[in-house]
């Protein structure tokens, strides 16, 4: 008898379809494998059938191992005994895949006799990006299967290949547009009439591949891993084909698999993986229905508005980009119709797709054309009098239940609520740039927006493929106002001593994709420049304030639109160390009383990253972010935090906050006036609290 509940056999006429049937995405759980291996017996055992076909019942083939059971004692049957079982079945086994075979999902298909693909099916081993390496057989099976660029690119990467690459990596043996099940029982059915032997990708010839190529993989695989383990453990598994013999090379990969699942990396993946889908579950909006959007209108087509349209465009949204002028217009129509050459070019989408996507979008002059929106994102210029006119003017444009975005990175939103006379209909939807590529969204809920308008929001963002996080108000809502506080730590050790270069350094090596200089320069100085100005009048005389970056502004060195900033950009087209702006860093010191001294890598990470929990934990107190997973989904979705260490405040609770505390004492000890530990991390790290229980509602 196999599990009934999750995997059943189906008779077709002496094929047998092993159908797994484990909502949502039939991860491979316990009772799954169990079934599986049962299943396999019984056919084995059953003379009346020839040959059989896996495949699964719902939306998509097994997504992979079950991940909620990682970090648990592994229980039996193990899955590279089920896929031995299969491999080893007298019968010959097809797979039949339809929506996603991942990971396990995809061993399972390798083991398998033959595979056949629905069109659109999409497979993949994305175990890397969990913090672990494929632990049944994936990083030996495949690459006898696909040989080894190929499988080094999609084991080291994760990345979903789609079934005109499958094909040609061998990893298909038959596309079908519909009913892959019914395909793949004709197919099994022909090679079992054939009577084999039928391919058993184990015993298939190692392909060739020298040692100087495995050098040259590794040398790009651990550039781009930057400090992440796994995906070299991979490589290392994968190389060990070469080198041994299947059963020894399926040794050391289940060594290697479990080494790395009980890997703090690996746990911090998990947390990531499982907090990404989690921000979407507000708190407190269980049973809000969104009102329907199906036409978007956006105001303002510059580099934001026009990357939100082909954002919203890409989702399948009817979209209005409106301008003040023909002229703008047609540059914003430009910038759109340019993303979309862009994609073509770089063969993400065809002429036809362009084409389609490009038939959703209409070019207005005048706010009335945004009239006929379920949902207007005004995207303008930062400032606070413009916007209020407009959504002043919104409100006698937008019908009645139009949901009013404004898409502001610092501005207050209930501030610009109240230009309108519908305060509650009003939202933030702050995007990043560029905008049709950035996962993170800023959802800001302002003091009076209706519960069913943030349903609204979340619900779009959802449909743009975003990571939407809600922030209530405050000054650069939950990113930006962290990042501040980042900025003015790495500034006052610049001034201190440290050089760009060296904290730039220093924070690639955590594990950051660039240092805060490289992004300065890359997003340009004179947005915060501006933005300091504004603050200006209200800023404190007692702050400490370094004026670096006023200066290099005021010497028209905006980064490298400009060719200058905080680098050099004329003999290097990536940014070279100036001595200009080292002289005027040391008149900086000079002039706030600093004697320089030279800061060592392990004190510029330890007092900016303070800096950063110190500033999330009191974004937590206030309730401007609901749960600590909320801030450290927008600090690795959008500020380049190591997704490998799950967020700022997950690698706090890990280290333990009293060591995080008398960090946090020292970063604010150099930053003299207004800065203080937040006291809920001091409370926590004296009762021996955790951000995590603190989110959860546990009060020690
Ligand atoms: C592996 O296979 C290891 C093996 O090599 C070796 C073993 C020895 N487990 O994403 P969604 C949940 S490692 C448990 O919103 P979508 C998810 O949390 C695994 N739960 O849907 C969510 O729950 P809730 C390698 C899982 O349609 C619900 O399912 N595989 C798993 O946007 C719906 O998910 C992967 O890394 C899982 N494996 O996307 C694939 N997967 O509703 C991971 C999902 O409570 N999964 N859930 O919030 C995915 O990439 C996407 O979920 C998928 C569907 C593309 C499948």
């Amino acid at each position: 008898m196999t599990d009934a509940a999750v995997v059943h056999i189906e008779r077709e006429d002496g094929v047998a379809v092993i159908l797994v049937d484990n909502p949502p995405v039939n991860a491979l759980g316990e009772a799954v494998r169990r079934g599986l291996v049962e299943a396999i017996a019984e056919i084995e055992a059953d003379a009346g059938i020839v040959a059989a076909v896996l495949a699964c019942a719902g939306r998509s083939f097994i997504a992979g191992a079950d991940i909620r059971e990682f970090g648990k004692p592994p229980v039996p049957p193990f899955l590279p005994d089920v896929v031995a079982a299969i491999e080893n079945c007298a019968k010959p086994v097809a797979a039949a895949i339809h929506g996603t075979a991942l990971g396990g999902g995809l061993e399972l298909a390798l083991g398998c006799h033959y595979r056949v693909l629905k069109a659109d099916a999409r497979v993949g081993l994305p175990e890397v990006t969990l913090g672990i390496i494929p632990g049944a057989g994936g990083t030996q099976r495949l690459p006898r299967l696909a040989g080894f660029a190929a499988a080094i690119d999609m084991v080291t990467s994760g990345r979903r290949v789609g079934a005109a690459e499958a094909v040609e990596h061998g990893l298909a043996d038959l596309v079908v547009d519909d009913d892959p099940i019914g395909a793949a029982v004709a197919f099994v059915r022909e090679r079992a009439e054939e009577g084999g032997p039928h391919p058993v990708t184990a015993a298939l010839p190692v392909p060739e591949f020298s040692e100087a190529e495995f050098a040259k993989a590794e040398a790009a695989v651990a550039k781009k891993a930057r400090g992440q383990l796994s995906p070299l453990r991979a490589l290392r598994s994968i190389r060990n084909v070469a080198r041994m013999d299947f059963a020894e090379g399926m040794r050391r990969e289940r060594e290697i698999f479990l080494e790395l699942v009980a890997s703090d990396q690996a746990a911090a993946l998990r947390y990531a993986f499982f907090a990404e889908r989690e921000v979407g579950k507000v708190p407190g909006l269980d049973g809000v229905a969104p009102r329907p959007v199906a036409r978007i209108a956006i105001i303002g087509a510059g580099t934001m508005g026009s990357g939100i349209a082909v954002s919203c465009l890409d989702a399948g949204f009817e979209v209005t980009v409106i301008e003040t002028g023909a002229e703008a217009l047609e540059k914003g129509r430009g910038r759109v119709t340019g993303l979309y050459d862009g994609m073509v070019q770089r063969g993400r989408i065809d002429a036809a797709e362009r084409q389609r996507r490009l038939g959703r979008a209409a070019f207005a002059v005048g706010l009335e054309a945004a009239g006929i929106a379920d949902l207007v994102i005004e995207a303008v210029f930062e400032d606070m009098g413009l916007k209020r006119e407009i959504f002043g003017k919104l409100d006698a444009v937008m019908p009645e239940g139009a949901v009013l975005a404004t898409n502001t990175s610092y501005l207050d939103v209930d501030d610009i609520a109240r230009a309108t006379g519908r305060p509650e209909s009003v939202v933030g939807l702050h995007f990043f740039s560029p905008a049709n590529v950035m996962k993170l969204l800023e959802v800001v809920r302002g003091a009076v927006t209706a519960p069913d308008v943030l349903a609204t929001a979340m619900a779009v963002a959802r449909r743009l493929g975003k990571v939407a996080v809600v922030s209530g108000v405050c000054d650069g809502f939950i990113g930006n106002r962290i990042l501040a506080t980042y900025r003015k730590q790495s500034d006052f050790l610049v001034e201190e001593g440290a050089l760009p270069e060296e904290i730039d350094a220093a924070m690639l090596e955590y594990g950051y994709p660039m240092g805060p200089y490289a992004v300065a320069d890359l997003a340009g100085l004179d947005i915060s420049w501006a933005n300091r100005k504004r603050l200006a009048a209200t800023r404190d005389p007692r702050e400490r304030y370094v004026t670096v970056a006023d200066r290099l502004c005021e010497m028209g060195r905006f980064g490298r639109k400009t060719g200058a900033g905080w680098y050099g950009y004329a003999s290097d087209r990536n940014g070279a160390p100036d001595p200009l702006v080292r002289e005027v860093i040391e008149a900086a010191s000079a002039a706030a009383g600093v004697t320089r001294r030279k800061i060592g890598a392990d004190e510029i990470r330890s007092r900016i990253l303070a800096a950063v929990v110190n500033e999330a934990a009191k974004v937590l107190a206030e309730g401007i972010a609901a749960r600590a997973l909320d801030i450290d989904m927008v600090m690795v979705n959008g500020y380049g935090y190591p997704r490998w260490r799950g967020g700022p405040l997950f690698e706090a609770d890990r280290r333990g906050l009293k060591v995080v505390l008398a960090e946090v004492e020292a970063a604010c000890a150099a930053g003299g006036f207004g800065w203080q530990p937040a006291p809920l991390l001091v409370e926590l790290a004296e009762k021996g609290g955790t951000f995590a229980d603190y989110s959860a509602g546990v009060r020690l």
